[in-house]
């Protein structure tokens, strides 16, 4: 049941130094929103994390940041903590990583895997395969204290994030004055923003300083500190990144004065502190920039900008992505309670508002840390206060980078797809070095981690993860799912020699199969997971692993179809078509599952983290339940095996899965899987108090992840025609949700009451045949024409690839699947019209 309010006038406001009076507000609406059960009014309830107390560990500070500038804000009274990071600021400097050994031993390890030596080729490659480094760490600059030593009496503690406008605040009571401090990192002026103020003139007394763990030196000047700083070496690599911080302050009232320490402000009535940090990278391959030049010039401009138009033009830009789309799934009286609490009560409460406002955070998040002329998401965005974060904290390409992106396209924020395109463009170039030396192919290849530097030879030695030349083939998906969504085929151009690098390579290194003939990969693995053959033997390593076949199903397959697009490369694209042919199927093994292996050695029991093999299923759109329903159906009993409590990044894929497996309570019990406090789910991931993904440790991958499966449960588009409400839960009766893109450009908004349609819209970007799966009858509630679907869709948006077929175990036994009855309509659409549909 849920419970909702139907008044619109309250809100909860950022000012907050009383929350009784909040509380007092909410009891009231919670009273009168007994009365109206069953319905999702408008909700106005804010999109934010609060707490009632500071942050103590990094993983309860709030992250704020601009896709070049990040921040984690604690929130204590008396000793404030901006941790910063600045993204290009990585050890290390410019190089590739790759190991003329490696080249040697890969023709003996072939040998070994076509003979069925799998653990003798293993043994070779775990010897020999050592690339000269597994890539640099992404490092932090630093942390901005600012000391208010004297306050004894804290009262009325609050602080939030409101995901809405990106601003945090922190407010509070200490000795009879109320403070406030609000903080946003400018995406317009490119600087951190501080703002002090209190309610009694003359109350702000407090300290700056600055802290680094990087090689560094700070000065002070009048009302200004500057930290300058040199990123580590590591593994064999001389760190190079030169990086300054400038961290001035601008006082109303009251003195400043400094040390070679610290900046003293006394007794002002507000204080506006600026940060601005630069570093000397250009690109990957040149670090000639001059930092100080760079983090003045931001400085400089920023602070000719009044506060309070600094702050509109901030919030201006933030909302022209997030307020593109809206969730509503209701209210229940667990709004009241903080962040933290409604985290650790969300799988036992009805708390949908916690749902909406997690898959909104995603959005948050995306913008934040991935805007264009930035890097892309590392493994945590762009937060991270470790010299030697987990993995390095860089881009692991074997899921986890890809997964940062999923939510781009579909919760529409395709331009922050930006960054990752311009690392494959780089990628393709540094690939080629590591195709021509490692594999003496033409094309590019990259393995399964890169980094700042854009290395791309194998990482962490061979191992069940580094010897996968894959990771170029995966990443290049995400140009296509691009075109896809928006149609633009100059897009298409641009990167067209990205796709035909990545398929090169591969025309160059497949390899016969000797038992079937089938075109494989060899070396390779199936993402860190191991298989055991001949009863005793272990090893990853092997040939024509399912995901290697289904992604240059896809990468072959779109790179012939970008040439027809862009109607030139026929021969290269003729040669890919007859490739194609020869790549294997997918099987189906004994114990009725997708195999994940060319042979049938899967586990029943095997609990793995990667679901490699149901990349076809999501984010690819191989595996549907109309057009193949028994690997639909193999897919399911896969996911089943492979039970849902897993790592966080793991959870939030199999919110996609069950999505896809068109099961909404499977992938709302996935939710309430990954929504639970980190170290409650035996054995897996969580979350954390300020509502970072838990692998553990904190990775963002589980975050996008999630954000994309939420999407994927009320509009999916990849199988034909663009689907209303696939995968609904019982627990989202009610509801709303405005602005998720489709594939074909599409725009669409539903409103849903008991879990049916009460109206829908659809803004066609593009124009085209728009075909709508639902449940129930629609009338076209305009003028325009509906019919009834038949035949093939011709949008070409909507084009699916066959499959060839795949082979089945005499020992599998499939269920029959059975499909919620549905109806399909098509409707010409022009461009720039939108089209109501009622019931
Ligand atoms: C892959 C995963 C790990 C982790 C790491 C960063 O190697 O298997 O679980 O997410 O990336």
């Amino acid at each position: 049941m849920i419970v909702c309010f139907i008044f619109t006038s309250v809100r909860l406001t950022t000012n907050r130094i009383g929350m009784n009076k909040i509380y007092m507000k909410y009891s009231m609406l919670l009273m009168c929103g007994l009365f109206c059960i069953h319905s999702v009014a408008q909700q106005n309830v804010p999109l934010k994390l609060w707490y009632d107390k500071p942050a103590v560990k990094w993983e309860e500070a709030l992250p704020l940041g601009n896709g070049r500038l990040g921040t984690m804000l604690y929130g204590n009274p008396q000793q404030e903590e901006l941790q910063l990071n600045e993204g290009t600021v990585w050890a290390g400097g410019p190089n590739n990583n790759i190991n003329p050994v490696t080249a040697t031993v890969i023709p003996e390890i072939r040998k070994l895997i076509a003979e069925g030596k799998y653990a003798e080729a293993q043994a070779i490659a775990d010897k020999n395969v050592h690339s000269l480094n597994d890539g640099m760490p992404y490092q932090p600059v630093g942390s901005l204290f600012i000391g208010f030593p004297q306050y004894k009496n804290v009262t009325n503690y609050y602080r939030d994030l409101n995901i809405e406008d990106a601003v945090a605040t922190v407010s509070y009571e200490a000795d009879g004055v109320k403070y406030k401090r609000e903080v946003f990192v400018s995406f317009p002026d490119q600087v951190v923003i501080v703002r002090l103020t209190a309610d009694k003139p003359g109350s702000i007394t407090c300290t700056l300083s600055v802290k680094s763990p990087q090689k560094h030196t700070v000065r002070s000047e009048k009302n200004a500190l500057v930290l300058t700083g040199i990123t580590g070496d590591h593994e064999g690599v001389k760190g190079a990144v030169e990086f300054e911080g400038q961290f001035h302050a601008v006082t109303e009232g009251g003195a400043v004065s400094s040390d070679s320490l610290q900046v003293s402000i006394t007794k002002a009535t507000a204080v506006t502190v600026y940060i601005s940090i630069a570093s000397n990278f250009k690109n990957y391959r040149d670090i000639s920039a001059d930092e100080h030049q760079k983090a003045l010039q931001y400085l400089q401009a920023a602070l000719k900008k009044k506060y309070t138009v600094a702050i509109s033009e901030h919030k201006k830009y933030y909302k022209k992505y997030f307020d593109r789309v809206k969730l509503n799934l209701g209210t229940t009286a667990s709004v009241q309670k903080t962040t933290d609490v409604r985290l650790s009560e969300f799988a036992t409460a009805n708390d949908p508002h916690l749902a909406a406002l997690y898959f909104q955070y995603g959005r948050y998040l995306l913008i934040s840390s991935s805007q264009s002329g930035g890097q892309p998401g590392t493994l945590q965005g762009i937060w991270n206060h470790h010299l030697m974060p987990p993995w390095d904290s860089k881009y692991t390409v074997n899921i986890n980078t890809e997964m940062n992106y999923w939510p781009a396209e579909v919760t529409n924020l395709s331009e922050l797809h930006d960054p990752l395109f311009k690392m494959l463009d780089d990628l393709s170039h540094t690939g080629k070095e590591s195709a021509t030396k490692t594999y003496g192919a033409r094309g590019w290849v990259c393995h399964h981690n890169t980094d700042l530097w854009r290395i791309t030879d194998p990482v962490d030695g061979a191992h069940s993860w580094g010897m996968w030349p894959m990771g170029g083939a995966w990443l290049s998906q995400h140009l296509w799912e691009h075109y896809m969504f928006t149609g633009d085929v100059n897009f298409l151009k641009q990167y067209y020699h990205v796709l035909k690098g990545a398929s090169q390579f591969f025309v160059d290194v497949l390899q016969e199969d000797p038992e079937h003939h089938w075109l494989v990969v060899s070396p390779s693995v199936s993402p860190e997971n191991t298989y055991s053959y001949n009863e005793t033997q272990r090893a990853s390593i092997t040939a024509g692993t399912t995901m290697d076949n289904q992604l240059l199903f896809d990468l072959f397959g779109r790179t012939i179809k970008a040439a027809e697009i862009l109607k030139f490369d026929k021969p290269f694209a003729d040669s890919l078509r007859q490739l194609k042919l020869r790549l294997a199927p997918m099987q189906v093994g004994k114990n009725s599952q997708l195999q994940e292996w060319i042979h049938d050695w899967d586990n029943p029991n095997d609990k793995h983290r990667h679901v490699s093999h149901l990349y076809g299923l999501y984010p690819s759109v191989q595996i549907s339940p109309y057009r193949n329903p028994e690997l639909f159906e193999a897919a399911r009993n896969t996911l089943t095996q492979r039970g849902d409590v897993s790592t966080g990044w793991s959870m939030g894929w199999k919110v996609n899965f069950w999505a896809r497996l068109l099961d909404g309570n499977h992938a709302y019990k996935l939710i309430t899987d990954q929504l639970r406090p980190v170290g409650t789910n035996a054995g897996g991931g969580g979350t954390y108090p300020n509502l970072f993904d838990a692998h553990p440790p904190f990775q963002i991958d589980g975050n996008f992840g999630c954000t994309s499966g939420i999407a994927e449960m009320f509009v999916q588009s990849h199988d034909g025609a663009l689907y209303i409400l696939p995968a609904l839960p019982d627990q989202w009766k009610d509801g709303e949700v405005k602005g998720l893109v489709a594939r074909g450009g599409y725009e669409v908004d539903i409103a849903w009451k008991d879990k049916k349609i009460t109206a829908l819209k659809i803004r066609s970007k593009l124009g085209g045949v728009c075909r709508v799966r639902v449940h129930q009858p629609l009338k076209a509630g305009g003028k325009f024409v509906m019919k009834d679907a038949v035949g093939e869709n011709k949008n070409p948006f909507y084009q699916v690839e066959a499959l060839r077929a795949p082979i089945i175990s005499p020992q599998a036994q499939l269920r029959k699947t059975t499909l919620p009855v549905s109806m399909l309509y098509d409707v010409s659409t022009e461009a720039g019209k939108e089209y109501t549909f009622v019931p």
